[in-house]
């Protein structure tokens, strides 16, 4: 319905041309025969189970039994009326390792948090708010007792002894432990070769021969502490801080370059390790730009996208024996249907709006992430007509304006969260300005062709 409004909006009865060369679509050829949302909520409420009914309330109440990254605050056992003294600001996607590994540790300790959400640069703008609070516009950030907090460790570290008795496992807290420095090196360390192994083609085996051989030795360590966790028999820091990296290390090589972290016998310790954490599971499908496949992958990659007919939809029972798990069919694929029917539902203004972007031409500056270039307006003005764009910015699901100041990401690069641009960052912002077109990625809500046809300049700094 929304969808067709729009579209009939567009093509005669809104006021302006359509916008950037849409696709001329005959209002007359869209017989609307599609039930309304309305009987599709009421077919969908008859069909679901009390849990499943309650699924919004619970998520709103902040005392759902799971986590759930769409939850805006999680309260555990506080009471009533009393506020979380922590607010994590983190990625609307959920895609963010870092934040995951904060959100876990909040989870495994139960400790009481409101989260405010914002998106990453390769689907969107961030709010001028989170600029003024992050400058560098890193996630996550943390508001501690009303302390900014900037780094994902300096947060977990925070957090550790703000709330040290606070351990859903009864652990205690294990930062003095002489092995927990160590550990965090190896997996910074295990980070960096996976990175640049999975971005890069270059001395392909050599990468593979050094990341199996980090990989052996975070095996050694599980066998050294006797297991299953990083640090012995309980779960600690030292597993939250890992997890979100070997999850998607587990999720990216065999798909890139046909090498399986599960059932691996290389690294037995760490199959029995993985299933461990109970409480988050990040996006298995979790983008990473820029990958270089290996041709022995080819395989592989069939297999995961289901090309070579090893899967269809409905989607199979997980028998273990899939490349990737597939989470939360345990209730069945029914269950799963309406789980996806709740969030379409939910969601459906914003994915109408988002089906239509087709409609226009790609937004200004477009964003990296495949399928989420945001449109330009849809009602075309003139250059430079800011008040033309605000109706559409605020509807947009995934912009909002810019601050004043966007800062170019050659700053952030060069400069970290400094304040101030160094003098590489004054040297690029004097050649932009100097250029006949503008860099895209510096600010601007003015149309402008595809950034990649303009400015080189702007289309590195978009992809950092
Ligand atoms: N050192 C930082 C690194 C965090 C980091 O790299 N975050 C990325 C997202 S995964 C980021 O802030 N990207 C900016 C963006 O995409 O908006 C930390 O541990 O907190």
């Amino acid at each position: 319905m929304q969808l067709n409004n729009m579209i009939r909006t567009l093509m005669g009865g809104g006021g302006g041309n359509g916008g950037g060369g849409g696709i001329a679509v005959s209002a007359e050829r869209l017989e609307d025969a599609a039930p309304s949302w309305e009987a599709l909520a009421a077919k969908l409420d008859t069909a679901s189970t009390d849990d499943e009914r309650a699924f919004r309330q619970d998520l709103e109440s902040g005392r759902a039994a799971r986590a759930c990254s769409l939850a805006s605050q999680r309260l555990f056992d506080l009471p009533d009326g009393e506020a979380p003294r922590l607010t994590l600001f983190r990625d609307t996607a959920a895609w963010c390792p870092y934040c995951e590994k904060v959100w876990l540790v909040l989870e495994e300790k139960r400790v009481p948090y409101e989260v405010k959400k914002v998106n990453m640069n390769c689907y969107g703008d961030k709010p001028a708010w989170f600029w003024a609070i992050q400058p560098s516009g890193g996630i996550p950030v943390a508001k501690l007792d009303g302390q900014v907090i900037r780094e994902s460790n300096d947060i977990i570290m925070a957090v550790e002894e703000a709330f040290p008795d606070r351990n859903a496992a009864g652990t205690p807290t294990r930062l003095g432990d002489p092995r927990v420095r160590p550990l965090l090196s190896l997996e910074r360390e295990l980070f960096s070769a996976w990175f640049r192994w999975l971005t890069s083609s270059a001395s392909e085996g050599a990468q593979r021969a050094n990341f199996e051989a980090l990989l052996r030795r975070v095996d050694g360590e599980l066998a050294a502490s006797g297991g299953p966790y990083f640090l012995g028999a309980d779960l600690s820091l030292v597993d939250c801080m890992f997890a979100p990296f070997l999850e998607r290390m587990a999720a990216s090589l065999p798909y890139y370059k046909a090498l399986t972290l599960r059932r691996n016998d290389g690294w037995p310790r760490i199959e029995q390790w993985r299933p461990s954490y109970r409480h988050v599971q990040s996006d298995f499908y979790t983008h990473i730009g820029r990958c270089q496949s290996v041709p022995e992958a080819e395989e592989f990659a069939a297999e995961i996208d289901g090309s070579d007919g090893s899967w269809s939809l409905p989607l199979p029972e997980d028998d273990g024996s899939l490349l990737q798990p597939l989470q939360g069919l345990g209730a069945g694929a029914d269950a799963a249907r309406r789980e996806a029917a709740e969030r379409l539902l939910h969601n459906h203004e914003a994915i109408g709006r988002f089906a239509a972007r087709g409609l226009s031409a790609p937004g200004v500056p477009p964003a990296s992430q495949p399928l989420c270039s945001p449109p330009r307006p849809l009602f075309t003005a003139g250059r430079g007509d800011e008040q033309a764009f605000r109706p559409w910015r605020r509807s947009c699901p995934t912009r909002t304006p810019r601050p004043p100041r966007r800062r170019c990401r050659s700053w952030m690069r060069c400069c970290g969260t400094q304040r101030t641009p160094c003098s590489t960052a004054r040297a690029t912002r004097a050649r932009r300005r100097s250029r006949p077109t503008r860099c895209l990625a510096a600010s601007s809500h003015a149309p402008l062709p595809r950034a990649s046809a303009t400015c080189a300049t702007a289309s590195r700094c978009r992809e950092t």
